[in-house]
């Protein structure tokens, strides 16, 4: 998944085939992947088919082994690392909040100093 920008990534919710392995990486540039968390087909709570996983406290799908701490990233990948290679991915959620990177401009920066000076000058007058 590429997000197209960077964000914090704070919970994954993800439905998976329940006997196999899955790894789930993150990374910044789609070069370098990090390990976020990895499914093992021992984690869920089902005997047959589809199982999900969440990283959400919250969740009634929590599963504490596979938590993880905020990441910011803008890729999310996952793979397949054994099992029965009968594979399935119902479902990938990924919460989180997009990095604010805005810079003022230099426009709005200089009405907003004009503004400032001009609060000074009121309190200057004020005082004499
Ligand atoms: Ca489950
Ligand atoms: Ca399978």
């Amino acid at each position: 998944m590429d997000f197209g920008e960077l964000y914090n990534i704070n919970d994954v919710l993800v439905s998976v085939d329940n006997n196999d392995d899955y790894e789930v990486t993150w990374s910044l540039d789609s070069v370098s992947w990090s390990n976020l968390f990895t499914i093992n087909r021992s984690d869920g709570e089902i005997t047959w088919g589809m199982d999900t996983f969440s990283t959400d406290t919250l969740h009634n799908e929590y599963i504490a082994a596979i938590d993880f701490s905020t990441v910011q990233a803008r890729y999310l990948r996952i793979k397949v690392t054994g099992g029965d290679f009968g594979l399935s991915i119902g479902e990938f959620q990924a919460f989180g909040s997009k990095l604010t990177t805005s810079v003022p401009e230099p426009s709005s920066l200089a009405i907003f100093a004009l503004g400032f000076i001009g609060l000074i000058i009121r309190s200057v007058k004020k005082r004499s």
